[in-house]
């Protein structure tokens, strides 16, 4: 489970804390429908934004750690708060974007999705089919999930006997919850940030210090015992 903390060594801003995007911002003025409704331009400044600085970011070594831990587990499951696209960029492959992916539009005439990666767009960009007016392809607050990778997400952590929190405040719902739920039947809960959260007390192990340092150490360790059970 991953959350902007894991882009942050790309240069992708995170949301809370010093520096962070809602900083000076508040998240219902630019991150909710009712934003939206009231102020479509204005909505579109705030996400063009975004899409314009991350054109500059890349994948850094903690994306390319969890890409590599795909690889090192038979059943393995990446669930992201994230919506910049740098986890498929890095190579990981069995992602449930929980928030939805801000290079991708929607329609709110058609409800056609269209991808737009690296396409600069206007103000107001409206649909090739219908002229409808298109809107930021993520979840905002007060929306719900997108069922299936809500499914998805929730099956996967029923299932899994670890699950690893990697750069997130866990304070968004229901993503804050799921290492709570996958603790509630056994799992393994270990949490990697550079400082505690409201999950650190229910985690079995924190891991304090930067993903993109400690990401990497974790997969070697975690390929050596692959390949020689007995360290
Ligand atoms: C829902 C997409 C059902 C858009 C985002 C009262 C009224 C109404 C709603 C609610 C309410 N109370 C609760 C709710 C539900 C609400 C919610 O949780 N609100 C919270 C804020 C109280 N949730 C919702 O509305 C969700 N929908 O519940 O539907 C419903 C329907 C109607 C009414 C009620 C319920 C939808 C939530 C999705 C919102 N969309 N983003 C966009 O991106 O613009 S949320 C946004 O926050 C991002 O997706 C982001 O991923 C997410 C979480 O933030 P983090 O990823 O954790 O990032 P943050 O900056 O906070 O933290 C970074 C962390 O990394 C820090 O801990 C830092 O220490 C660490 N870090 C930094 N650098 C590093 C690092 N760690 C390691 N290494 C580093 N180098
Ligand atoms: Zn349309």
């Amino acid at each position: 489970m991953t959350g902007a903390g894991v882009s942050a060594e790309s240069g992708v801003p995170t949301f809370r804390g010093q520096g962070g995007l809602w900083q000076g911002r508040r998240a219902e003025d630019v991150a909710t429908p009712q934003a939206f409704q009231r102020d479509p331009e204005g909505v579109w400044e705030f996400y063009n934004y975004r899409r314009e600085k991350l054109l500059a970011c890349k994948p850094n070594a903690g994306h390319a750690a969890i890409a590599a831990l795909e690889a090192v587990f038979d059943d393995w499951t990446l669930i992201t708060q994230n919506v910049d696209g740098l986890h498929r960029q890095a190579g990981s492959r069995n992602i449930v974007e929980l928030h939805g992916n801000i290079w991708t539009t929607r329609c709110t005439a058609c409800c056609q999705e269209f991808d737009h990666f690296g396409d600069k767009l206007s103000r107001r960009p409206t649909c090739n089919d219908c002229g409808g007016l298109l809107r930021p392809g993520v979840v905002w607050f007060g929306e719900m999930l997108p069922p299936d990778a809500l499914a998805a997400a929730q099956d996967a952590v029923g299932r899994c006997q670890a699950i690893l929190v990697v750069g997130t405040s866990s304070v968004v719902e229901p993503a804050a919850s799921m290492a709570g739920w996958a603790r509630a039947h056994g799992a393994l809960v270990v949490e990697i940030n550079l400082e505690r959260t409201p999950l650190s007390e229910q985690a079995d192990e924190c891991l304090f210090g930067k993903a993109g340092e400690i990401l990497p150490r974790l997969v070697s360790a975690l390929k050596a015992r692959k390949s020689d059970p007995s360290q």
